[in-house]
């Protein structure tokens, strides 16, 4: 059984590039992830910050229609390193809930507030499962983002400066609010 919390953390500020990883987001699970640069937050987050989070996310290519491009998007993030797939490379990736129509935006600068924690990283027994328990995070990341205090992140400063380098990044730790195993297999 996956047990889903909302436990709000920082906000937590990145800045960074959109970079390509192993295209296993959208080809075998339907979900695509924009992957935040590590250069971004490999000096800042820790081991504990492994998990599901909620945030804010906004991406900058002119390319996109304008909607998709000055819009501020509700995120849904995964923290670490997939333990379904035992990466050995840690990755901050965010599902955006809008729809690009298709279309790509690596290489763009993406800013993300990282404000609230859903639930530890896991292991499944099968892909299947793996995609449900994603599903069934939207929903919920969605549904907790439409509250305070989460909601008011979306308007946050962070989002309107203009296209300066990322020289606010926080130094405090993303603490994970429970002391649940972080590998276990839930399904
Ligand atoms: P990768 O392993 O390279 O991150 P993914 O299969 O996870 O590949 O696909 C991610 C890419 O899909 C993003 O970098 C972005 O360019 C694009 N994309 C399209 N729609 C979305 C979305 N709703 N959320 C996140 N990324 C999206
Ligand atoms: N990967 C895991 O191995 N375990 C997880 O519990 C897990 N949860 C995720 C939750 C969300 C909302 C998202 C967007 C991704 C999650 N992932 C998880 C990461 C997934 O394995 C990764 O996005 C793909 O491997 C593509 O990089
Ligand atoms: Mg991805």
């Amino acid at each position: 059984m996956v047990v889903r919390v909302c436990h709000p953390v920082g906000p937590f500020r990145f800045m960074g590039k959109v970079v390509m990883g192993f295209q296993r987001g959208s080809k075998q699970l339907g979900w695509p992830t924009a992957n935040l640069d590590p250069a971004a937050f490999e000096h800042v987050l820790d081991a504990a910050e492994e998990g599901v989070y909620v945030g804010w996310a906004t991406v900058s290519d002119v390319r996109l229609p304008e909607a998709s491009r000055t819009s501020v998007h509700k995120a849904v993030l995964s923290i670490g390193w997939n333990p379904f797939y035992q990466n050995s490379e840690r990755t901050v990736e965010a599902f955006l809930c809008h729809d690009f129509g298709g279309r790509d935006f690596y290489d763009t600068q993406m800013k993300l507030i990282i404000c609230a924690f859903l639930r530890p990283q896991a292991s499944f027994a099968t892909l299947e499962a793996l995609k449900e328990v994603i599903a069934a995070d939207v929903e919920y990341g969605i549904k907790v983002l439409d509250q305070p205090p989460q909601i008011d992140l979306s308007a946050d400063p962070f989002f309107s400066d203009g296209n300066e380098p990322p020289t606010q990044v926080s130094h405090h730790t993303l603490t994970q609010p429970d002391s649940s195993p972080r590998h276990d297999r839930v399904a």
